[in-house]
């Protein structure tokens, strides 16, 4: 039986039969009509020297406890569809970021404050598939990829010629810039391929100077452990110390390497697809009521967003960590409730070193009360965070 993922379509009418570039003539502009950004053609062929680059990647530990990066081959477009000649590649708009160093409320990345992309991007990807179909005039199979499918997306992005990879690492669309999501069609049809861009960063550094967490440890190498994408968003642990006070008031993902990168500066003002704004304003969210979201508060906040990925504990630690960083002392009774109450001991735990950053009477009582938490985590957590009160941060409090 035929994987399900793996979709057919038809043409509509009998279909209009165009054929090589004429067929990709109609696809691009089917593509702008549907709302893509930009669109790009690559062979199925496997992509071999990736494929190495990947492997070192991981060898090397940098893909942190990212599970899925490992045991599945991501460099072979054939695997998902059988008999597949052609990837199209689309790239996706998403709001501008802007660079936030430190406020008031929780930051969420530019890409997840409207209705998740997956869902935006698998939707446009049908419509296009039926549209190809139409165009050929013959029945096509096609298997949707938005980040759900095995694939090295950014690396067939550059073989098709739709960008180039940055040296942070992320997809630079020429003209338009790194603020794109990408989806793939895989299909059984043969299209005319895109030749590879020439542009490149040149002596630019920009993304591995802003990084906040010095995560692009080298051009083209992001150490995913270190990434505050993979913090917020991807490690469900305790987040190491040393990397907390670095991470600042965001909860949710990071724009930094993009917000930076002068290929979106230099990008002409192009609209964003109106689905992925929205739902989260780029002011962020209100902290306190993060780190105190009940269940259906939790589910009202994520549902159809990117945020989904993230459980109500993951989001609550974040905003923890957030508050810590943010500053305001009156954001102790509220850290002091969570540590006192909150189900996740994962909370409490960061609860107890925000307030160790925040200081002040109301936290030392609280962290005295937690040194006696059933969780063992959470009393060492509480017993590091009265220490510190006595270092150099107390002293910035008088
Ligand atoms: C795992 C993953 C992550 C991990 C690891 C990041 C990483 N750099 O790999 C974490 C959780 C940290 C992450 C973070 C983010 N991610 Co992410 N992520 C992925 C995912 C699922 C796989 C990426 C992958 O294959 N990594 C493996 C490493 C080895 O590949 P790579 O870093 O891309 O490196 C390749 C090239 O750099 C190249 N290369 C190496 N050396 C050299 C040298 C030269 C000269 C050249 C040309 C190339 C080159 O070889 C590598 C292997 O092919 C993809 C979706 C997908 N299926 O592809 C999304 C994806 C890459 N992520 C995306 C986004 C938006 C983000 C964030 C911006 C989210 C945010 N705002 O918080 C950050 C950006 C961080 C960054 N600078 O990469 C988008 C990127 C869109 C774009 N324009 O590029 C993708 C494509 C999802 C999508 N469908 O749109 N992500």
């Amino acid at each position: 039986m035929e994987d399900p993922a793996i979709s057919r379509h038809a043409p509509a009418d009998g279909g209009l039969g165009l054929e090589g570039d004429a067929l990709l003539g109609r696809l691009r502009a089917e593509a702008e009509r549907i709302g893509f950004t930009a669109l790009a053609v690559s062979g199925a062929l496997r992509l071999s020297d990736a494929a190495e680059r990947l492997e070192s990647w991981s060898a090397h530990g940098y893909d942190a406890a990212l599970d899925y990066m490992r045991g599945t081959d991501r460099a072979d477009p054939s695997a998902l569809l059988p008999g597949a000649r052609s990837v199209i590649v689309v790239a996706l708009a998403h709001p501008t970021p802007v660079l936030i160093r430190r406020s008031a409320r929780g930051s969420v990345a530019a890409y997840a404050r409207g209705t998740d992309y997956h869902l935006v991007m698998k939707d446009k990807l049908r419509s296009l598939a039926d549209a190809l179909a139409s165009a050929a005039g013959v029945d096509i199979r096609a298997r949707v990829a938005v980040d759900t499918a095995p694939l090295l997306e950014r690396e067939l992005a550059a073989r098709a010629g739709l960008g180039f990879v940055g040296k942070s690492t992320m997809l630079i669309v020429p003209g338009v810039g790194t603020n794109v999501m990408l989806g793939e069609l895989v299909t059984d049809l043969a299209l005319p391929a895109g030749e590879p861009v020439s542009a490149g960063c040149g002596a630019c550094t920009a993304c591995l100077d802003a990084c906040p967490t010095g995560a692009i440890v080298a051009p083209y190498l992001v150490d995913a452990r270190r990434c505050i994408s993979y913090l917020t968003i991807e490690h469900h642990g305790s987040i190491p110390v040393e990397l907390r006070p670095l991470i600042g008031t965001r909860v949710f993902g990071c724009d930094d390497c993009q917000a930076v990168c002068p290929f979106d500066a230099s990008a002409s003002p192009r609209p964003f697809a109106p689905e992925l704004a929205g739902r989260i304003a780029p002011e962020g969210l209100e902290l306190e009521a993060l780190l105190s979201a009940g269940n259906a508060r939790y589910r009202k906040l994520v549902r159809r967003t990117a945020l989904r990925r993230v459980s109500r504990d993951v989001l609550a630690r974040n905003a923890a960590v957030a508050l810590g960083n943010a500053g305001d002392r009156a954001a102790t009774p509220a850290l002091s409730r969570a540590l006192a109450g909150h189900p996740s001991a994962l909370v409490r735990g960061h609860a107890a070193w925000a307030l160790g950053q925040l200081g002040g009477p109301v936290a030392k009582a609280a962290l005295e009360a937690a040194l006696v938490d059933p969780d063992a985590e959470v009393r060492r957590e509480a017993a590091l965070a009265l220490g510190s009160l006595d270092g150099p941060r107390a002293r910035e409090y008088p």
